[in-house]
């Protein structure tokens, strides 16, 4: 990429987007376009192919997505399809026909069949069936990435995509409801040490294993593979280490300073046991992540405090 490129973030104000817009502006990237969801529905075919052709970007980073936890996406398979199926076709197809030759689409290792080989290559694409609480946000994912391959092949534009593992970090949702593990037991924790309460409820069993990444590691991965000439259609990007939810939440409630116990209810999903993705070929091309998950926890800890201070936690 140029310096000079004018660069389309779409989703700038999620945690994806803004950690995206972060890094291109601290790399020196000043021409970076946005519309906030009220200004462009990027559901609607029309506004998003009228919107490429008045900016006609060079390079489109589609972040927008709608995302949630395991309990978000098992309620409402339907609309986590539906919407982000429509956001999918509609900003890569729209780039294509506005002329766009760049585009990252950015998606989840949850694209995976649930008993794909661990670590999860690339190539485990399309090799089995997919988990079941999150069908419908892979389905609408696996739609995007094959888009993109496919112009790429049939039309010889640069559309390609990075498929990050769990993310956390500045900007996150804390919804303690429809939010990803993470956030909601920073959330958890930090309200039980207030208020000093005996117990704090978390889902399943704690026995999954899962990968996490700091999303500041996912916006320079991003850069990354930008600004290689010719990238692979679908990368992974992940930290390379597993940790079981159990872990997890000791390490926060720890971090946090939290005396609670911890309960576990059973009745509430597990989801996929293990998601660990294979980060080879990303190594192999020469990035690597810097944030490791105590530091990235410590961080996230201190930003959630201080926006539970002057009012502003997203929820
Ligand atoms: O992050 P999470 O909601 O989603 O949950 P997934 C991860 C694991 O944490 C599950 C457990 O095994 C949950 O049972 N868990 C324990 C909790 N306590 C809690 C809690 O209080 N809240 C939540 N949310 N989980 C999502 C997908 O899968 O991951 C999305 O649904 C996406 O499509 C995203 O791919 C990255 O890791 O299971």
């Amino acid at each position: 990429m140029e310096l000079s490129n004018k660069i389309y973030v779409a989703g700038h104000r999620g945690m994806v987007g803004s950690a995206v817009c972060r890094a291109l502006a601290k790399q020196g990237y000043t021409n970076v376009v946005t519309r906030t969801h009220k200004e462009l529905d990027l559901l609607d075919p029309a506004a998003v192919r009228a919107f490429y052709e008045a900016e006609k970007p060079d390079v489109a980073v589609i972040a927008a997505a709608r995302v949630g936890g395991i309990g978000a996406n098992s309620a409402a398979n339907a609309l986590f399809l539906y919407e982000n199926e429509m956001i999918a076709l509609n900003t890569v197809w729209g780039a294509y026909k506005a002329g766009v030759k760049r585009l990252l689409f950015l998606g989840s290792t949850c694209i995976y069949p649930r008993m794909a080989p661990q670590p999860i290559p690339e190539n485990a694409l399309l090799t089995g069936a997919l988990e079941k609480t999150n069908e419908g946000y892979a389905l609408a994912k696996i739609s995007g990435l094959k888009l993109c391959e496919f112009l790429r092949r049939d039309c010889g534009v640069t559309y390609h995509s990075l498929m990050p593992t769990n993310l956390y970090g500045t900007g996150d949702n804390y919804d303690v409801v429809g939010g990803h593990v993470l956030p909601t037991m920073i959330r958890k924790f930090e309200t039980a040490r207030v208020n000093g309460d005996a117990t704090v409820p978390l889902w399943g069993t704690g026995a999954p294993l899962r990968e996490f990444l700091h999303v500041d590691d996912l916006a320079a991965a991003c850069l990354f593979v930008l600004n290689m000439e010719n990238p692979p259609d679908l990368v992974n990007v992940g930290s390379g280490r597993e940790i079981s939810i159990r872990e997890l939440a000791e390490l926060v409630k720890r971090t946090s300073g939290c005396e609670a116990a911890i309960t576990w209810d059973s009745s509430k999903p597990d989801g996929t046991p293990r998601k660990l993705c294979d980060t080879s070929l990303i190594r192999s091309l020469g990035w690597a992540p810097a944030i490791d998950l105590e530091d990235g926890l410590q961080r996230t800890i201190a930003e959630y405090r201080a926006a539970v201070a002057d009012g502003s936690v997203r929820l």
